[in-house]
């Protein structure tokens, strides 16, 4: 098996999609394709996965139907941290034709409310001072570029595989932009030559819990040092532009399509947006999971409405699919009590997230005219969650690039919406300056976020649906 792909960001979601798809590839027969892990953040999954050679167990769970399978897509694991340069070796290697990227959306250092590179984020100020031994992801990828060219390499494909809109092209803007301040010709040569096809991709897929390696142990009888637990449902949309080659992913199940933006607005929106707005409701009402979340009186419902009200119409034509079909879907899989997918988890770097799974929806929505329903009252609990205790009086971590800000913005307000609420808004880099100066979303932000503080989750829901 020859590596052909690099992938960036080792987390449980790309074991369970990239590598999977993968695996099923090379089942079939392909010898020229695997994978090499690298992982920028901590040399745990290096220390879990070499000794049981890069294999690890797939775990698919369906409500009490569990399905288990061992993954040999990945080659081996490597770490930033004391392995950059035999990585940069690798990266100029001809044999590596992609490098697949899940470093979350933080992971980009962008400006969540524009998509563009944060020219002031501390790591790239640290990269633009030694652009030769980069931390950040936009710093790594340029340097990656440059080497290849001057060794006289075409240049990887970069398929970029987390949840932004636009992903590649984003991501290859935020990418050009970084070189060009290093080298404005640099930067012109990737905007010209280099490959970011969009891609959609999806699997529910929670952190790894200690209870899950003990499911996997009593099923396998052997100890796998770190499994990772899904869902059976998957689905990976992707344009389909790789100079270089790719593996037969179409063979086994992928969509291959010229554009995948109405497919990833279905999915960001539907699919995340729901997540996103189940989690903090969840989190202030002491609701774990997502699963606990379907079993409520009213957070279902509260879905449907954010589904039919602001999203389905806000949505382009998603070729040969039904989108309503594909909410009840969502909602199936949201009920899966096999997969114990925390709110909290899914609570974590809402500044990165809210704007692409909600915010432009409720922009386009007002721009023709037609005011967003439910959207402000998931902002509206965000800003209550920001509190960092629940309404039972539990406390937990806002786990978030911008916590420090939000968290002392958070507490200065205290109980008062109003002030909550615009000093929230003040943070342009998540809301721009068109929301905060409309009215409608501020007064409707504001009064659920009143009711929130006042009479809690149960009763503001009970009141908004009777509305
Ligand atoms: C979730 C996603 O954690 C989150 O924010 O919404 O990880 C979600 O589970 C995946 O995108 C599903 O494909």
């Amino acid at each position: 098996m020859f590596p052909g792909i690099v992938h960036i960001g080792l987390g449980a979601f790309c074991r369970a999609h990239l590598a999977v798809y993968t695996d099923d590839v090379l089942e079939k027969g392909a010898k020229d394709w695997g994978i090499i892990g690298v992982d920028t953040l901590s040399p745990a999954i290096r220390a879990a996965l070499k000794p049981q050679d890069c294999l690890y167990t797939l775990l698919a769970r369906d409500n009490g139907e569990d399905k288990l399978r061992v993954i040999g897509s990945m080659l081996d694991v490597m770490i930033t941290s004391d392995q950059k340069d035999d990585i940069f070796d690798l990266l100029i290697d001809p044999q590596i034709r992609i490098v697949t990227l899940t470093v979350t959306e933080k992971g980009y250092c962008q400006d969540a409310a524009t998509g563009s590179l944060d020219e002031k984020h501390p790591a790239i100020l640290a990269d633009l001072s030694n652009p030769t031994t980069p931390n950040s992801i936009p710093g790594f990828l340029t340097e990656a570029i440059r080497l290849r060219r001057q060794t006289g390499q075409s240049p990887f494909t970069v398929l970029v595989c987390d949840n932004l809109a636009q992903n590649g092209t984003k991501v290859r803007d935020i990418v050009s932009r970084f070189a060009s301040l290093r080298d404005p010709e640099l930067g012109q040569f990737i905007k010209d030559n280099v490959s970011f096809p969009c891609t959609m991709v999806d699997r529910i897929t929670p952190a790894t819990q200690d209870a899950d390696r003990a499911t996997v142990a009593a099923n396998l009888g052997l100890e796998d040092a770190w499994p990772v637990v899904t869902e059976p449902f998957r689905q990976w949309v992707i344009e389909d532009r790789f100079p270089l080659g790719r593996p037969a992913w179409e063979d086994v199940g992928a969509i291959m399509v010229d554009n995948v933006h109405p497919f990833e607005m279905m999915k960001l929106r539907c699919l995340n947006g729901a997540h996103s707005t189940l989690a903090y409701l969840s989190v202030i009402a002491g609701i774990e999971t997502i699963s606990d979340a379907m079993a409520d009186a009213d957070l279902p419902k509260i879905i449907r409405w954010l589904w039919d009200k602001d999203l389905i119409p806000s949505l382009p034509v998603v070729p040969g699919t039904n989108v309503e079909d594909y909410t009840r879907e969502l909602e199936t899989r949201f009920r899966n009590k096999g997969v114990r997918h925390l709110t909290l988890q899914i609570s974590s770097d809402g500044s990165q997230k809210l704007p692409p799974r909600l915010l432009e929806a409720a922009r386009e929505l007002y721009a023709v005219g037609k005011p967003p329903a439910v959207i402000p009252l998931t902002i509206a609990a965000w800003m209550r969650f920001l509190a960092g205790r629940n309404e039972r009086g539990t406390d937990y971590r806002i786990a978030d690039p911008y916590a420090d800000r939000l968290v002392t913005i958070a507490a200065n307000a205290g109980d008062d919406p109003e002030l909550l609420a615009d000093s929230l808004f003040a943070v342009r880099d998540i809301f721009g300056d068109d929301l905060p100066a409309n009215p409608h979303f501020r007064a409707a932000v504001v009064r659920h976020l009143s009711s929130l503080i006042t009479d809690g989750t149960t009763k503001t829901l009970k009141t908004f649906l009777a509305d």
